[in-house]
Parts: C-alpha cells; sequence; structure tokens
C-alpha cells in the first residue's frame, strides 16, 4: 500500500503541530506506523491522500453517524454557509437543535450548547459544585470526560493509550477535590460516599467505558450509582458525549432507564461540526449566567453552522428505520467477528450496543475485562496493533488504539459489513498476526 504522501505530510506536520497531530490518538502512537491524511470521506469511507479507501470504522470517533457528506447535511450546511458563518447573536437554530435534543432526551428540560465535550463535562461540573456548595467529584478510572485539569486523574483515551497516567502541568490542588474509583465496583463508590459523602458535588460517569476500549456496565450498576448520589445529595452526571445517540437514539439514559440531573453531549449533536452541550433538571440550569450566577460562555457557542449540521443529522437520524438499521448492521458486525475469532482459536472480547462495538484481543482465554485495571492487565494491546495494520492493509480503518470503542453509520450497508468480516478472515489467519 503506498503511503508516500502521508508520510511526507507527517514529517512535515510534525515540525508544525505536536507530534504531528492535533490530538495526540490520531498519531498512530499505540498502534505505530504512519497516520494515513485524508483528502475526502464519503459515506461509509476515507479516501487518503495516496488515493486508498478505507471502511471507517472511526467516523471521526463517533459524530459522522450518518457517514461522510451525508446529502442531506451537504445541502444544509451549504444554504447555511451562504448565510455567513458567526453571528455572536442567538438564532432560532439553536432553540430548534434544543428542542430536537429535549425531544430525543426527555431527562433534559433545558440545555446550554459549547463547543466540544471537553467544555460541557467542564461546565457541567462547574455547575454541580455552584447547585450543592460542595467540592469534591468523582470519576472512574478509565473514564475520560476531556482534558480539564481536574478531570485528567486516572483518565482514559488518548491519556491510557499514551500511558500517561496523570498529565504533567496538572497542579496537584487542582485535582485535590477529584475522587476516584473503578469502575464497575459499587463498594469502592460506596467506601468513597461513606468518607466524604456530605462534600460530593457530583459523581460523572461514562454509561458505557469506552475511553478504555468498550466496558459495558454490570447490570443494576448505573442505577445503583444513581441512587447513592440521591441518597447522598450528589448530582449524578451521565457523560453521554459518545453514547448519546449511539448506543440508543435517546442515549444509554434511555436503554438503561437512568434519571441523570445533567447530561453532557457532544460528536453527534455537532453532526461533524465543533458542538458539546451539557443540559439537565431546570432548577439545576438555572444556575448558569445570564439566568443565574455560575458563569460560562463561548464566542462559537451555537453557531449556525454547527447548528445545522447537528439539527440536520439527528433529524435524518431519528427519521423511520435510519437509527436500528444502524443497529442491526453493528450487531452483525460484532457477531461476525466473534464468530471468525472463535473459529480461530483467537481469544478476545467483543462487545456492542446501539451503533458502537468495541473489540479486545485477550492475553488469557478467559480473561473478563470490567474496567481500566482489567483493560490494561488482560488487554493484548500488540496482537491488537498488529490487527490493525492487517486491517489497515486491506482497507478497513479501525481505531489505532486497543483502548477506543468502534462506530457505525447509516452508510454502512451489508456489503460494507461483509467486505469488513471476510478482512478480518483473512487478517488473522493463523500466523499473520507477528505478536
Ligand atoms: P471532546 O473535547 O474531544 O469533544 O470530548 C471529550 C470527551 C468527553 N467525554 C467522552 C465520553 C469522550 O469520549 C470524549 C472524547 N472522546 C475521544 C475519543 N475517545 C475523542 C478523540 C480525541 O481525543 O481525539
Amino acid at each position: 500500500m503506498n503511503t508516500s504522501q502521508s508520510e511526507a505530510l507527517f514529517a512535515r506536520a510534525q515540525t508544525l503541530l505536536p507530534g504531528g497531530v492535533n490530538s495526540p490518538v490520531r498519531a498512530f502512537g499505540s498502534v505505530g506506523g504512519t497516520p494515513r491524511f485524508i483528502e475526502r470521506g464519503e459515506g461509509a469511507y476515507l479516501h487518503d491522500v495516496d488515493g486508498n479507501r478505507y471502511i471507517d470504522y472511526v467516523l471521526s470517533w463517533g459524530p459522522m453517524v450518518l457517514g461522510h457528506a451525508h446529502p442531506r447535511v451537504v445541502e444544509s450546511l451549504t444554504e447555511a454557509v451562504r448565510r455567513g458563518t458567526s453571528y455572536g447573536a442567538p438564532t432560532a437554530l439553536e432553540n430548534q437543535l434544543a428542542e430536537q435534543v429535549i425531544a430525543l432526551m426527555p431527562h433534559i428540560e433545558m440545555i446550554r450548547f459549547v463547543n466540544s465535550g471537553t467544555e460541557a463535562c467542564m461546565s457541567a461540573l462547574r455547575l454541580a459544585r455552584a447547585h450543592t456548595g460542595r467540592q469534591k467529584i468523582v470519576k472512574f478510572a478509565g473514564c475520560y470526560h476531556g482534558h480539564a485539569d481536574m478531570l485528567l486523574v486516572q483518565a482514559g483515551s488518548g491519556v491510557a493509550t499514551l500511558g500517561l497516567p496523570d498529565s504533567p502541568g496538572v497542579p496537584p490542588s487542582t485535582t485535590a477535590n477529584t475522587l476516584t474509583a473503578p469502575y464497575n465496583d459499587l463498594p469502592a463508590l460506596e467506601a468513597l460516599f461513606e468518607a466524604h459523602g456530605d462534600d460530593i458535588a457530583a459523581v460523572m460517569i461514562e454509561p458505557i467505558a469506552a475511553n478504555m476500549g468498550f466496558v459495558m456496565p454490570h447490570e443494576s450498576y448505573l442505577q445503583s450509582v444513581g441512587a447513592l448520589c440521591r441518597r447522598y445529595g450528589a448530582l449524578f452526571i451521565l457523560d453521554e458525549v459518545m453514547t448519546g445517540f449511539r448506543a440508543a437514539l435517546g442515549g444509554a439514559q434511555s436503554a438503561f432507564d437512568l434519571q441523570p440531573d445533567i447530561t453532557c453531549l457532544g460528536k453527534v449533536i455537532g453532526g461533524g461540526l465543533p458542538v458539546g452541550a451539557y443540559g439537565g433538571k431546570r432548577e439545576i440550569m438555572a444556575h448558569v449566567a445570564p439566568a443565574g450566577s455560575m458563569y460560562q460562555a463561548g464566542t462559537l457557542s451555537g453557531n449556525p453552522l454547527a447548528m445545522t449540521a447537528g439539527l440536520t443529522t439527528l433529524q435524518v437520524l431519528a427519521s423511520d428505520g435510519v437509527f436500528n438499521g444502524i443497529v442491526e448492521r453493528t450487531a452483525q458486525l460484532a457477531d461476525g467477528i466473534r464468530t471468525v475469532m472463535g473459529a480461530d482459536g483467537t481469544p478476545v472480547q467483543v462487545g456492542h450496543m446501539g451503533t458502537m462495538f468495541g473489540l479486545y484481543f485477550l492475553k488469557e482465554a478467559d480473561a473478563q475485562i470490567t474496567d481500566f485495571a482489567t483493560a490494561k492487565r488482560y488487554a493484548d494491546t500488540a496482537k491488537y496493533a498488529a490487527f490493525f495494520h492487517k486491517m489497515l492493509e486491506r482497507g478497513v480503518y479501525l481505531a489505532p488504539s486497543q483502548f477506543e470503542a468502534g462506530f457505525v453509520s447509516a452508510a454502512h450497508t451489508d456489503e460494507v459489513i461483509e467486505t469488513t468480516l471476510a478482512a478480518v478472515t483473512v487478517a488473522i489467519q493463523r500466523g499473520l498476526i507477528d505478536a
């Protein structure tokens, strides 16, 4: 496979951008090799600068749920851009996207749009502290909620990928109020509440832990987390930046019947343009300036292009049969991978929910990955890296890290899934994986 243009561009990029990228996980650090420089996306496919085509299961880390350059999104954005790109003033589009999100996630009674998931999570925690008057927050090892200082503690995603358990530059004073517990370990969380319960402002959790790979919550675990929050007067914050409109059309909160006080969103609601959001009960959101005194602001928050892309994306996604079609093909892919790996005797842990999935290669056949510690202990990252490259060579673009999830779009047809499974079969034929 010719990658000469990507190699040249990457060499130049590394003189201009730290690590040659604008987000660490894109640099192929944990899988090795040269990141592919993308020229365009079309449906289920990415096309790189060397003319190679890939079936895309990263989908910009979740946002491109309709596939790349969906005609309806392109058309609405083209019209919008002719009216200008940003006004710094309110528009009807913000009302419309808010109504669309609230219709799909009724636990959100009021919402604030921001520009990233990081901003959404950071602001949600400030809001929880403002609402409760308390200081401490709880997150879970291996969960990632963006790169705000107070959350870069035992984070997942790129931090886990790069083996940076805690980032330099974050003063201990900033994380002194951040408590952590293992995911899926209710007694550990109960112990934190027993020790700090009256000073815990909020618990923030990914309803599916998809920044340490793909870890499903144990039966009733999330409901128990919510109950503990209510018992001690802490806010229950669901970080659905990734699971929103992916784990289910109404997010994991609808699938698991959860009642979050605040929900954080991102990715899909921007349709590929920068959007994050946090929203929840009206009496909580009333603290947010200018309605209340909790300050949060943003030059480009709610900008008309991002609102347009997000609104069109959600409208198409919510139309008849679209979401369920993606769910069916995600299950077809996950089941197919499990079958192929099983036939080959390759130990894997495959998970899926809604339109997202995960694949761990296991160091031990009967290992179970249920949290960050077991993910680090049992995930065979070397074998994943080898598999990643075998698939890339066969035109399938998976996440360039074992500690990320995979995503499917409305453009991934049955034929695309079958082509992917054929590539999986060839990629794992005994001896083809070097590790
Ligand atoms: P952003 O600031 O990257 O928009 O969102 C941060 C964030 C918050 N919460 C969850 C659950 C997330 O998954 C993310 C971001 N996800 C990563 C991928 N695992 C983004 C990819 C990247 O960092 O380049």
